[in-house]
């Protein structure tokens, strides 16, 4: 039996220490593993170090493997509203992260449950019982993600336990159907999603997945201003689906908010790009 077509975007920034066994890993379970298409294709923005390198060496020896680079600060979010554009080329698109956190069976587990008809979208979950954790996150890192995703379901009832891990995959029908919803460019990105998806009508299943907490995450190192920065973002798709934001945008919201982005160096609300280089 043959596996649909599968997409998997990689989103990356300053990750030529990380990402290179990872980009391994994933070729050569993929090319041994996975029965249907299978891309690759990392989305990098504004790196200030060489992982474009890292990765064009790579691609040598994995034919399924390619890249998108933009040079504007669009974030994690934003690098990947842009991946998702190629929606088109697969059947199933999903993402990981660069630092190797998700196995790729783990990846592969979920492309299966969604392959199965089992829902829409499968995102793998670190909070469930059967979840295995290899290396939990750390302590303070656990704490503020609890309090995250108690803000997450008061204002969503998303009822999702996980909406952060980064291991996910859906149908192409649920990209295009969401895509023109997705705006928030930092780590907050995986909840705007959710909430369009289940606005949209689609079902979301939630699985345990195996997760390796790695060093060197950008979020543990700049929790306080990163928790914010996705709090803010959170109370952004609640406005944003409320009544209200019309009238809030003419009272000044929008600048108001490119102030506190700004002010957080965060990324700010993302409305795409008019033009894009495009190496995939
Ligand atoms: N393209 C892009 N990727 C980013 C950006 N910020 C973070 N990432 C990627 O997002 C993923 C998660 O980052 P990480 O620091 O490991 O966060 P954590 O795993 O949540 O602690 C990694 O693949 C990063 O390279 C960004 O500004 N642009
Ligand atoms: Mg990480």
């Amino acid at each position: 039996m043959t596996e649909p077509s599968l997409l998997l975007l990689i989103p990356a920034y300053n990750e030529e220490q990380r990402i290179e066994p990872v980009l391994r890993e994933f070729g050569v379970y993929f090319r041994d593993h996975y029965r249907g298409p299978f891309q690759l294709v990392v989305v990098l923005n504004g790196c200030r170090d060489n992982t474009r390198g890292v990765v064009e060496r790579v691609m040598k020896e994995f034919p399924s493997l390619s890249f998108l680079d933009f040079p504007a600060p669009i974030g994690k979010g934003g690098a990947l509203i842009e991946g998702l554009k190629l929606a088109s080329h697969a059947e199933l698109i999903g993402y990981v992260d660069a630092d190797g956190a998700s196995p790729p069976r783990a990846f592969h587990e979920l492309t299966r449950r969604l392959a199965a008809g089992e829902a829409d979208c499968v995102i793998g979950s670190r909070w469930l019982p059967d979840s295995v954790l290899h290396q939990a996150q750390p302590l303070l890192r656990r704490f503020t993600s609890r309090c995250f995703h108690l803000v997450v379901e008061l204002l969503f009832w998303l009822h999702v336990k996980d909406t952060q891990c980064p291991c996910k995959v859906m149908k192409r029908a649920v990209v295009e159907k969401v895509h023109e919803s997705l705006c928030i460019a930092d780590l907050a990105f995986d909840v705007n999603l959710l909430v369009a998806v289940k606005r949209a009508g689609f079902r979301t299943l939630e699985v345990p997945t195996e997760w390796t907490d790695k060093l060197g995450s950008k979020v543990s190192s700049t929790l306080f201003r990163s928790s914010l920065t996705m709090f803010l973002s959170v109370v952004r798709v609640r406005l944003i689906h409320s009544p209200f934001y019309g009238w809030l945008r003419r009272l000044g919201l929008g600048p108001l908010e490119a102030w506190i982005y700004r002010k957080l160096r965060a990324p700010k609300p993302y409305s795409g790009l008019r033009s894009t280089e495009d190496d995939a």
